[in-house]
């Protein structure tokens, strides 16, 4: 078996928290990732027949949530209460490899939490935004979720309207539109940790790859931790320049117009009806 500390994906997880903590979006426990990994090149590192620990889903009513379709899918996923400061130089403790077992009942640890910990709190939310974003991208096979500073700010002075949101974003950076043309969907403050965060999250998750929690932080999904990570930069990027100048006069602007011109040269399908033309 190979060293499961040099697998890519395990770097991958290494770098992109401690990314996001070095950009001050992951403070104390903030945030959490969820990554589905092949289950061939999982085989290489680890022995599928010694499960370490099997650990029931929190947060959860087991009659309302079912993750049958993910039922033998192996993820690796933060813990709950483990800080993104501390992955890369912890991750036997601070990550996990995980197996959904027998018709989605229970998780099973292949690797990880080795302190005794669990995946994050997030965890059903997250197998139901991969399970809503499956549905309509097979490939899509990461979730995370991040408190970027700006961001935030934003949801405390801007409307939580998905229409009026997505187009102030895609007004701050000329290839915003590009990055997410499907948008920014939004969900007002809701209490995490429960099935309905969930439920609501993966709604969403069936229309957008981001979605705003209100005065929380934003989910993102994606195929691969760039795609995810990269989405989630370019919100934060524009929310930025959106907090920057929001309270100055606004003297110039990318016109809807540009906007289409943008989507046709790059010929992406965009949400049309975001845009007041
Ligand atoms: O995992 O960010 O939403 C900590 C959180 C909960
Ligand atoms: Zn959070």
């Amino acid at each position: 078996m190979k060293n499961i500390l040099e697998a890519p994906f395990v770097r991958e997880m290494c770098e992109t928290t401690a990314n996001m903590y070095r950009l001050g979006w992951d403070e104390r426990n903030g945030g959490n990732i969820s990554y589905m990994l092949d289950e061939k090149e999982v085989g290489e590192y680890l022995d599928f027949s010694k499960v370490v620990r099997t650990i029931p889903f929190m947060g959860v009513n087991q009659e309302d949530f079912d993750a049958s379709p993910l039922e033998g899918k192996i993820f690796i996923v933060t813990g709950t209460g483990k800080y993104f400061k501390n992955v890369q130089k912890d991750p036997a403790n601070n990550l996990g490899i995980v197996r959904i077992g027998k018709g989605g009942r229970n998780i099973e640890l292949l690797w990880g939490y080795e302190d005794g910990g669990r995946p994050t709190s997030e965890f059903p939310a997250h197998m139901m935004s991969h399970m809503a974003r499956l549905k309509v991208d097979p490939e899509n096979r990461v979730v995370m979720h991040s408190h970027p500073t700006n961001t935030l700010a934003m949801n405390y002075v801007h409307e939580l309207d998905e229409k009026k949101l997505t187009h102030t974003l895609w007004e701050m950076c000329t290839e915003c539109i590009v990055v997410f043309p499907d948008g920014v969907g939004v969900l007002p403050w809701m209490l995490c940790g429960t099935n309905s965060i969930g439920e609501a999250t993966a709604k969403k998750m069936e229309e957008f790859r981001l979605v705003i929690w209100g005065m929380h932080g934003i989910y993102g999904a994606g195929k691969t931790m760039d795609e995810t990570f990269g989405l989630i930069e370019t919100v934060e990027k524009a929310a930025q320049i959106y907090m920057l100048t929001a309270h100055l006069p606004r003297v110039n602007t990318i016109k809807d117009e540009d906007m289409v011109k943008l989507a046709e040269l790059f010929g992406i399908k965009y949400r049309k009806d975001f845009l007041n033309l």
